[in-house]
């Protein structure tokens, strides 16, 4: 700190998860605080075509407030929706599930984690009977088989990466990693077995390799019979999956899925990690039970080393869940579907019976599909670029420009998203503003505020906040700090497995971060979930559900011959609004680079360094390539950092298709149809 600035970041040696180690991306993040393009004043135009200009706070509210009250007399509630983020701190995250789902009157408030932990948060809560990664970071440390499915976990979780390659290189014998991905990344550099299968075929490898361990009798039967339901359901599925027929879907060797299953199944301990490669398919949540099956029936979960652990990506995509932030969900892990869940929200909050709607709400992308219908009129979007980070962007760009009204809460403009705003709100971001996060193991952590914000910039929760009272609904919105937000949040989960009742930030401050449930004030937090082998079904037993390969919704044919995933690279943070204000990122990875397997490179007339453009039946991309054998044939990955602002055929959702998994709802990022050719006028 210098002159109320940010000079430097680095990690707390103190902090549980990561003993202060940091990432490359938060290092390099203080001059993209202070930086050209910070939004610091409301901005608003008079009529669609019109400029925004300046405007006052006071103006800008009051200007949105009339806007939703003409809508909700003309169309009613759910013609307004919300659009957030995992990036927003708990107590932001609340104020706007109660401002929408208690008093708007509808339940349209979404979040981009639709596009990131749906499907496990819908897994988890299928399989386990409730959403809630039940393992913990030091479970890394006493982990001797690890299982990483669709995780570039060293590009994208460097801090749980160092920690797994110092457990591998300490007992290099003992301890066996697996990496799931058709890439080789450079988590696969640490694998002792790479398994590059077909993209979207996990399924297929996981009832494998538990046929397999069921031949080998590797299964735990005890905890089987005690602790589960479903077997004989599961067990007749996983005939058809022999090895041999596993190895077609996936397009693995038979011997290779055996050495997968035996290493999981001698495994004293054996964790499993899962991102991105997993969740964002049509066939996520059935990935996720996949995975899940397999913990349940060699009874590794609940132990120490043992479990599935999905890695969350966003810094509070956790909290996210705990306050009710997905169109489905109330604070404490609460389904709005459940009459009895309502009405405690409802006392709580002070309103009358039946004032929080019985139907969930729209997800991410049926919001957009219900802007561009016509069906949804006014959009508030905050701390998320969806007209870069969406798949389909012509659809996102058309609903924005068909809504009545657009509301855009964000740190930096111009963003994609930005452009079509009508009012323009200037959010305070980390470290401007003091808050609670909770990451992957369930933790909660108090970030307190240490600069101030610039300009006219404001917390996010104040924002919504003083939109409540402009809306006349000041009395149920008293907050004069977020201590007292997270305070209401906090006794809200009494009693619920999220239970975080017995934290406050006083707490956090003084006694460190806490990992759920906390009952009490007095309660020193829970490593794992679990642990007595209970469930919370209805029945204590946890679920195998019975699952099948499915092939991706858009399978390469002749006219589009290869299937495009597209992710993450180390250097960047997703639409980069803050990484390309980072000259040191910028420096490392300028521009985005396709990367195709040397068979298929051939195939389409292309060399290494050539700019290539790739079309799909959405549109098209056009980036310079890298040819190698790091990548399966038959697939090409694409990261998708830079949106159609960084230059238009730059945008990998320029390509990628919205279908999505029925129960997670969340779109299939990682696979659609793709042909390449070389670009005509490129270097060449
Ligand atoms: N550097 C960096 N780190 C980040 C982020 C960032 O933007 N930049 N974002 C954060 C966020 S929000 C998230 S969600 C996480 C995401 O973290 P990850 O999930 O690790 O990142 P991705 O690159 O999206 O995808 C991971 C891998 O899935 C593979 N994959 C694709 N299709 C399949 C498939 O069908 N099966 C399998 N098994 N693998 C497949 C891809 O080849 C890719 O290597 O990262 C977090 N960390
Ligand atoms: N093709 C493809 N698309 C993907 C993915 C993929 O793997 N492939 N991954 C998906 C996943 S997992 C994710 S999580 C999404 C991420 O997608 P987005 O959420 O759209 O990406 P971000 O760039 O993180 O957007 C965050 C926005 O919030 C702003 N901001 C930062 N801090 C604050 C704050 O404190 N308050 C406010 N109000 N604003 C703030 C930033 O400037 C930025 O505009 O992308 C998804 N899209
Ligand atoms: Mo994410």
């Amino acid at each position: 700190m210098r002159d109320g600035a940010v000079t430097r970041v680095k990690g707390d040696p103190a902090h549980p998860a990561n003993f202060g180690d940091v990432c490359a991306k938060a290092v390099h993040l203080p001059p993209a605080l202070r930086a050209p393009g910070r939004l610091l004043h409301p901005m608003a135009r008079a009529r669609r075509g019109a400029p925004l200009e300046r405007v006052p706070w006071e103006l800008a509210l009051r200007t949105v407030a009339e806007r939703f009250r003409e809508i909700l007399a003309a169309h009613g509630p759910d013609a307004i929706a919300f659009y957030a983020s995992g990036q927003l701190l708990t107590e932001e995250y609340y104020v706007a599930g109660k401002l929408a789902k208690g008093f708007v009157g509808t339940n349209n408030l979404d979040t981009n984690s639709r596009l990131c932990m749906a499907s496990a948060a819908a897994g988890y809560a299928r399989s386990l009977g409730a959403d809630g990664p039940p393992a913990a970071w030091e479970d890394i440390e006493r982990a001797d088989c690890f299982l990483l499915v669709g995780t570039n976990t060293a590009d994208c979780h460097p801090v749980a990466f160092k920690r797994i390659r110092r457990r591998k290189r300490e007992a290099p014998e003992d301890v066996s990693v697996i990496v799931v991905d058709p890439r080789w990344t450079e988590t696969a550099d640490l694998a002792d077995l790479h398994l590059p299968l077909r993209p979207g075929s996990d399924i297929a490898l996981l009832n494998g390799m538990l046929h397999v361990l069921r031949r080998e009798g590797l299964l735990d039967a005890g905890f089987v019979a005690a602790r589960t339901s479903g077997w004989d359901a599961l067990r007749a599925v996983l005939e058809r999956y022999p090895p041999e027929r596993a190895a077609v879907l996936t397009g693995l060797s038979a011997e290779s899925i055996v050495a997968a299953a035996l290493r999981f199944g001698r495994a004293r301990a054996a964790l499993s990690l899962w991102s991105m490669g997993v969740n964002q398919s049509h066939v996520g949540t059935d990935k996720n039970a996949a995975i899940i099956n397999l913990h349940l029936a060699t009874g590794q979960i609940g132990r120490p080393g043992a479990g599935p652990f999905s890695l969350t990506g966003q810094p509070n995509a956790m909290g996210g869940r705990e306050t009710g932030g997905l169109a489905h969900l109330l604070p404490g892990y609460r389904l709005v579907a459940d009459a009895a869940a309502r009405a405690a929200v409802e006392r709580h909050w002070g309103l009358p019976a039946g004032a929080i709607a019985a139907t969930p709400g729209r997800p991410a992308l049926e919001i957009f599909e219900g802007l561009a219908a016509g069906e949804v009129r006014a959009i508030w979007i905050l701390c998320t670029n969806p007209a870069a980070s969406l798949p389909d962007l012509d659809l996102v760009e058309k609903a924005l420009r068909q809504a009545d009204l657009v509301v855009v809460q964000d740190a930096y403009d111009p963003t994609e998203t930005t452009r079509f705003a009508d009012v323009l709100l200037p959010a305070a971001q980390w470290p401007e503003k003091a808050g609670v996060m909770t990451s992957s193991e369930r933790r909660l952590t108090y970030l307190p505020k240490l600069v101030e914000p610039p300009g006219e910039a404001r917390p996010d929760a104040e924002i919504l906040t003083r939109f409540a009272h402009e809306m006349g609904w000041k009395a149920a919105f008293p907050y004069e700090s977020p201590a007292e937000i997270f305070d209401e949040f906090a006794t809200l989960t009494a009693g619920t497995v999220c239970d975080c009742s017995g934290v406050s930030h006083a707490r956090l401050a003084a006694e460190g971060p806490l990992q759920w449930p906390v009952p009490a004030a007095d309660h020193p937090g829970t490593a794992r979930l679990y642990a007595d082998g209970r469930f919370p079904t209805p029945d204590g037993r946890a679920r195998f559900v019975p699952v099948e390969h499915d092939e991706p919704v858009e399978p390469p044919d002749a006219a589009f011959p290869l299937t495009l995933t597209t992710g993450r690279v180390r250097d960047h943070w997703h639409t980069m609004t803050r990484t390309a204000r980072a000259p040191a990122l910028v420096a490392r990875t300028p521009e985005p680079v396709l990367e195709v397997n040397l068979h298929d490179a051939r195939r389409a007339g292309i060399q290494d360094g050539d700019f290539v453009e790739i079309t799909s039946r959405r549109g098209k991309a056009i980036a310079q390539c890298r040819v190698s054998a790091a990548i399966r044939e038959g697939t090409c990955f694409l990261p998708f950092h830079w949106g159609r602002r960084a230059g238009f055929y730059k945008s990998a959702n320029n390509l990628t298709l919205a279908a999505r998994d029925p129960l997670s709802r969340q779109p299939e990022l990682k696979a659609c149809a793709v042909r390449l050719r070389r670009a005509a006028g490129g270097p060449a």
